[in-house]
């Protein structure tokens, strides 16, 4: 069988988007799943409350941020890491929904990368104005494993960089039900999220929600 990417697709289907060696874009792959995900970061809300962290610099983050799964990333003074336990409440993270992990797998093995099983989903809420600097993912333990993004609301513009912070950046929209995937040689890219303009989303009202599945363990 070849590749999915390979695939035919079809009105109205997901369609893939190679955006490098191991990057994916999967244009409308969470679309039919969105109220459920919406509903789900709803009731991981209400046990771990999104908040705003403290980067170690001291700065608090535009973009609130809450996990689920058996990992969760905090930052703080001391620095960035994974924590089995929210800080805020002293109780382990959510667990990661079964619908969150089906898609996340999903999107993986389209991607090319059979396997993916995550612990840790992080979620982050832009509201307007909120942005998200230019930065690495690296905290994860084995970083051979890829990073699945789902992005839920209002759309953004993603900036893409390379393995050096200032390399040239491409801006890349990104819309309500986008998957991404990235592994491989780019998984280590310096990424960032422009401010978020100001809109009104049928199913998010004034923001924006991104959930990145990770194997941080
Ligand atoms: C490219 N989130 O949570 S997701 C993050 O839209 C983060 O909230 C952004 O960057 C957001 O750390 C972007 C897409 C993404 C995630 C990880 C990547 C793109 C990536 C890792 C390497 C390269
Ligand atoms: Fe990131």
């Amino acid at each position: 069988m070849t590749s999915p990417l390979f695939e035919t697709t079809h009105p109205g289907e997901p369609w893939p988007e190679r955006l490098g060696p191991g990057a994916v874009r999967l244009h409308g792959f969470a679309l039919t799943e969105a109220p459920a995900l919406i509903a789900e970061v709803a009731r991981i809300a209400e046990s771990a409350p999104f908040r705003h962290m403290i980067t170690p610099s001291g700065h608090r983050m535009a973009v609130a941020m809450t996990n689920g799964g058996a990992l969760g990333w905090v930052s703080d003074r001391t620095g960035y890491r994974y924590e089995p336990l929210d800080p805020l409440t002293g109780r382990p993270w959510p667990p990661l929904p079964d619908c969150f992990l089906r898609l996340a797998q999903d999107a993986a093995a389209q991607a090319g990368f059979a396997g993916f099983v995550p612990d840790a989903c992080l979620i982050n809420r832009y509201q307007p104005d909120a942005r998200l600097s230019l930065h690495q993912d690296r905290d994860e333990r084995d970083l051979s494993a890829p990073i699945v993004s789902v992005s839920l609301g209002l759309p953004a513009v993603f900036l893409w960089g390379g393995l050096k912070w200032k390399d040239p950046t491409r801006r890349i929209p990104l819309v309500h039900g986008d998957g991404l995937v990235w592994g491989g040689p780019d998984r280590l890219r310096y990424h960032g999220v422009l401010p978020l303009k100001a809109g009104q989303h049928a199913l998010l009202g004034e923001q924006r929600i991104n959930l990145t599945f990770r194997q941080a363990g």
